[in-house]
């Protein structure tokens, strides 16, 4: 018998739907969501209160289906343009959580070699751009890039994330308005979490939802349950299909919730305590277990041992960033500049 094969004891215990692309996709979904919620409970609740991370923590706690359910949609050739609440953007592409780590320590290690200490990162080997801080200016810079895409010959579509307050912005106008008038593949994914910074959504849009500014442009929009990682998958696919197929952009509005302050430095008092309450039953993380457990996707046990095995990567990643050296400060400019 191969040692891949199953012994009579594990077809047992094995789920009964377990194998089919149907559990193979969840169970990666689970991975990601998990390794996000880990990483960033480590980094708000624990590194920064012990002073080890420089620059602020933003967090998606809450919003993870959103990276997640989108960016496992894309292929090799993508590039993704993740906002500052998508971390699992970073993971789906292949980058490592102790890489992530050592970003936010500001160490040789992250993905900046310790030029900037949290979300500002991006890493082109695996497609994904680095963000602007400036809000939703990286929306005309993703329509630019999938007409570099195109005159390249590269069926690739850009995926360009951010939040509802970005929607506001006249850059994020500017950059819908040319992708739709050039056709070009991009799929832009909101979060709409329904605060930005601690303005509710009635005070900075006139119109209910996201989606509603889509037929301005022409373009296809949809809302989408933000809090359940299947959904999130097959609606952009959709998206996604649409854009490749050469149609022009697509927007998604995914509803959420942000299940904390703006950042680190928030307690956000501003947001009615209920609400927190409501949105918490519809836990991304907490809805997937139960949909596998309920589905015959996986057993108790195996997301036990997925929980644990999240939580040894972190462990191991968190060593490894703190052990990382923090740059030469002789090597200030290096990268910054292009050397001639
Ligand atoms: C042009 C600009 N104005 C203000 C800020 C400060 N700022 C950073 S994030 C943020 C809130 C963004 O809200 P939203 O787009 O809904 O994203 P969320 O943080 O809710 O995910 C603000 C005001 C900024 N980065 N850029
Ligand atoms: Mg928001």
């Amino acid at each position: 018998m191969s040692a891949v094969q199953a012994t009579g004891a594990e077809l047992h215990n094995a789920a009964p739907a377990a194998g089919t692309p149907e559990a193979a996709l969840a169970h990666k979904s689970l991975y990601y969501m998990l390794l996000m919620r880990e990483v960033e409970d480590r980094i708000e609740r624990k590194l920064y209160r012990q002073g080890k991370v420089l620059g602020g923590v933003y967090v998606g706690r809450g919003q993870e289906a959103i990276p997640v359910g989108s960016a496992l949609v894309a292929r090799a050739e993508d590039v993704l343009f993740p906002s500052h609440r998508d971390m699992a953007v970073f993971f789906v592409r292949g980058v490592s959580a102790r890489r992530v780590l050592a970003q936010y320590m500001g160490r040789l290690g992250g993905l900046t070699r310790g030029r900037d200490g949290n979300m500002h990162m991006g890493d082109m080997s695996v497609g994904v751009c680095s963000i602007i801080s400036a809000l939703a200016a990286t929306v005309p810079v993703a329509a630019g890039a999938a007409l570099a895409m195109r005159y390249k010959g590269i069926n690739g579509v850009a995926f360009s994330y951010f939040g509802d307050g970005s929607t506001s912005r006249g850059d994020w106008h500017e950059g819908v308005n040319f992708a739709s008038v050039q056709k070009l593949p991009v799929v832009f994914i909101c979060n709409n979490n329904q605060y930005a910074y601690s303005t509710p959504l009635n005070l900075q849009m006139a119109c209910t939802n996201v989606a509603d500014r889509g037929p301005a442009y022409n373009m296809p929009a949809e809302i989408v349950d933000g809090n359940d990682v299947l959904a999130v998958y097959q609606a952009t696919q959709r998206a996604v299909d649409h854009a490749r197929a050469g149609n022009g952009p697509y927007l998604l509005e995914c509803k959420t919730f942000r299940m904390t302050g703006h950042s680190a430095h928030d307690p956000a008092h501003y947001v009615p305590k209920g609400l927190f309450e409501e949105w918490g039953k519809l836990d991304p993380i907490v809805r997937l277990q139960k949909h596998m457990v309920d589905g015959g996707l996986a057993l108790e046990s195996e997301i036990e041992e997925v929980r644990a095995a999240v939580v040894r990567e972190v462990d191991d990643a968190v060593e490894w960033g703190e052990a990382s050296p923090h740059p030469d400060p002789a090597t200030l400019l290096d990268d910054v500049y292009e050397t001639l």
